[in-house]
């Protein structure tokens, strides 16, 4: 199995389907293809339907969007959602608003790995996501006991991991759900591994540098 992703320090969808495989110790072979084409880079189009990233391989399959290859991956390690039926009807519901939803955020406020800290200005549009984003946790968290979205590792937090970048980076929320969330998602060794190879990445993407 092989999963093509973009550069660790930009590519948001790279970085979920990558989080969850690793976190559920699934073996994939994993390549990157660098995002620094204005046009696209052709090297994805061999590989991709739509020209993006990420995409999965297994065998003939080709899998992409990153929600897809997450719920494949959940196939073959069950533990990528809740065991819980209600609990997996709600880690579905805020993954697929999180794949479809927060434009304002993502638009305004890339996720960037390398990034030094700092305030930048915002609209009201990306306060009012992160207001909704600090009450899917805060609410998530209540329910379950943490210390992920729905107690343990899922798709969910997988799904919102370039957000804690986003929210950390452009110091977008003082909200304690998000700092004590933050902290245990930035410990996972496997966090750890994808922003120690962003730091090292040579390419800079003008665009996603707010
Ligand atoms: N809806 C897609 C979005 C994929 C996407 O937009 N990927 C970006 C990188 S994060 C991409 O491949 N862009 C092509 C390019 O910049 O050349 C998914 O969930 O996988």
């Amino acid at each position: 199995m092989k999963l093509y992703i973009g550069n660790r320090k930009y590519s948001s969808w790279s970085f979920r389907p990558w989080l969850a495989m690793k976190v559920a110790g699934l073996a994939f072979e994993e390549e990157l293809i660098p995002l620094d084409f204005p046009a696209g880079n052709p090297a994805i189009r061999a590989v991709s339907p739509t020209g993006r990233v990420p995409v999965l391989r297994d065998g003939d399959l080709v899998i992409w969007e990153s929600l897809a290859i997450m719920e494949y991956a959940a196939e073959l390690a069950p533990s990528l959602w809740p065991a819980d039926r209600a609990a997996r009807a709600l880690a579905r519901a805020v993954s697929h608003e999180m794949h479809v939803g927060f434009g304002a955020l993502r638009a305004e406020c890339p996720m960037n790995m390398g990034r030094v800290p700092g305030t930048i200005e915002v609209s009201d549009a990306v306060r009012a996501d992160v207001g909704r984003i600090e009450a899917i946790w805060a609410e998530c968290l209540a329910r379950s006991g943490g210390p992920f979205l729905f107690g343990a590792f899922t798709n969910a937090d997988a799904m919102f991991a370039p957000v804690i970048n986003r929210l950390e980076i452009y110091a977008l929320s003082d909200h304690e759900a998000v700092r004590r969330y933050s902290e245990t998602m930035k410990a996972l060794p496997e966090w750890q591994e994808w922003e120690t190879a962003a730091r090292a990445e040579p390419w800079i993407v003008a665009e996603d540098e707010a």
